[in-house]
């Protein structure tokens, strides 16, 4: 019999980066009530799969949440995925909120459903590209390459602008010598599992230091791909910058495995540039995702039920070095029993149960790391 040949939809891996002055940024992003999902996500992965760093913000973003995102994660540009016939009100809102919050210079790019007629009112008003519902996967990638320029120092005089530069550059190896640098009162590493919540853990933490009038700072590890050096930074997500506005500054960084060289720097530019509490949420690889510990002031580990029987609790590594476990999705099954299993290795170290969708626990959390 022959073989027939199968269509694919497979996106080739390749680095189209490497020969860029740094790896490329790009914050993916929908505004205002537009729920086609299904294209964002896969600009994101053509864009991963070619080396790109791509942060994603969500669905329902507001011209001012994309602008403190950009600002804030430094990226080379913005695309705009537009599909709700509000690109002429929104887009120049964008525009204005970039200016605002000191990074005019931030390309916006945008795409979707954009009629000819606006095409030409939106370049108007400033935007770097308009694209369309025929573009092409080499086009897609162009779009951010054509935005990648050397990094230098911002000093705009927004705190916040010139010190997600600074990140950048010490990320990238970069960074001038002899800045300023200052450790934060207060550093907490958030470790555990892949899908154990800790990235909506954090978010609710941020949140509730928001709500006591805390200003906080987050920086959140993602894996990066050996292969393309391509990443999918979407832990920004999970916080609603609706809401916390500016009061956390939230970073995401790709790193490969457990390569956190440039954290040091990284967190005393945090606390010189004001902030005095951080969470570190690490990549969560699993059993041996330890190195955050010689990082950070206090480690949680964050566990759910049904990881494993009691043997796992005994292996070394991540449930060694935590200083708080913290027993999230409480409400699901197995809990009693995970509790149980905690305290019989947990030699007094404290036990956090938390169902941190709800906010539960989040309160008892925020006061043993960062109270
Ligand atoms: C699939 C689809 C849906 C699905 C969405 C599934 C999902 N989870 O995403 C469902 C059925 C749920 C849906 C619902 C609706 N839809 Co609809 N939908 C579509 C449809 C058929 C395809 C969209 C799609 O996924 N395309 C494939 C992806 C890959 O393409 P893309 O996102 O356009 O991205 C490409 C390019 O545009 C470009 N690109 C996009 N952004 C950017 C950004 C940059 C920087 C770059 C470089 C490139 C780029 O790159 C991609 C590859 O080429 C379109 C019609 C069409 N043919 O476009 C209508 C369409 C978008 N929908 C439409 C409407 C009106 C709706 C509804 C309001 C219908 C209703 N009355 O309920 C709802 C709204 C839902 C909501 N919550 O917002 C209208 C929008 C009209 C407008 N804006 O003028 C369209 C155009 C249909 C039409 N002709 O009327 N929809």
């Amino acid at each position: 019999m022959r073989a027939t040949a199968e269509p694919t939809t497979a996106i080739p891996k390749q680095d189209r980066c490497a020969d860029l002055p740094h790896r490329p940024r790009v914050l993916l992003g929908k505004m205002g009530l537009d729920g086609h999902d299904r294209g964002v996500k896969l600009i994101a992965r053509v864009m991963r799969d070619a080396g790109i760093h791509v942060v994603y913000s969500g669905l329902w973003q507001t011209p001012r949440s994309l602008a403190i995102g950009a600002r804030d994660e430094d990226v080379d540009c913005v695309a705009a995925s537009m599909m709700s016939n509000s690109h002429l009100v929104l887009v120049p809102r964008l525009l204005a909120e970039l200016k605002a919050v000191g990074r005019p210079d931030i390309a916006v790019n945008v795409g979707g459903i954009i009629p000819q007629a606006d095409v030409q009112t939106l370049l108007d008003s400033g935007v770097a590209r308009v694209y369309h519902t025929g573009t092409g996967m080499d086009e897609i990638v162009d779009s951010v390459r054509a935005c990648v320029k050397p990094y230098a120092p911002l000093a705009t005089g927004t705190t916040a602008a010139d010190l997600a530069r600074r990140i950048s550059m010490a990320h990238a190896g970069t960074l001038p010598a002899g800045t300023p640098m200052r450790r934060p009162a207060r550093v907490v590493g958030i470790t555990g599992s892949p899908g154990a919540g800790k990235s909506t853990l954090v978010a609710a933490m941020a949140n509730e230091a928001v709500r006591r009038g805390d200003r906080v700072a987050v920086v959140a590890f993602d894996p990066m791909s050996p292969i393309t050096g391509g990443a999918l930074l979407g832990d920004r997500l999970r916080v609603d910058f609706n809401a916390v506005d500016d009061k956390v500054f939230y970073r995401s960084l790709a790193i490969v495995g457990e390569d956190y060289r440039s954290l040091p720097d990284v967190i005393g530019l945090i606390g010189a540039a004001g902030f005095d509490k951080l969470i570190i949420e690490t990549v969560g690889a699993g059993q041996n995702d330890v190195a955050i510990r010689s990082h950070v002031d206090r480690t949680a580990v964050v566990v759910v039920p049904g990881m494993g029987d009691s043997v796992q609790m005994d292996k070394a590594g991540i449930l060694e070095i935590a200083d708080v476990f913290i027993a999230n999705k409480a409400d699901h099954a197995g809990e009693a029993k995970l509790v149980r299993e905690l305290l019989d290795i947990s030699s007094g170290r404290r036990i956090i149960e938390t169902i941190a969708t709800e906010g539960k626990g989040v309160v008892d959390a925020l006061d043993a790391l960062l109270g």
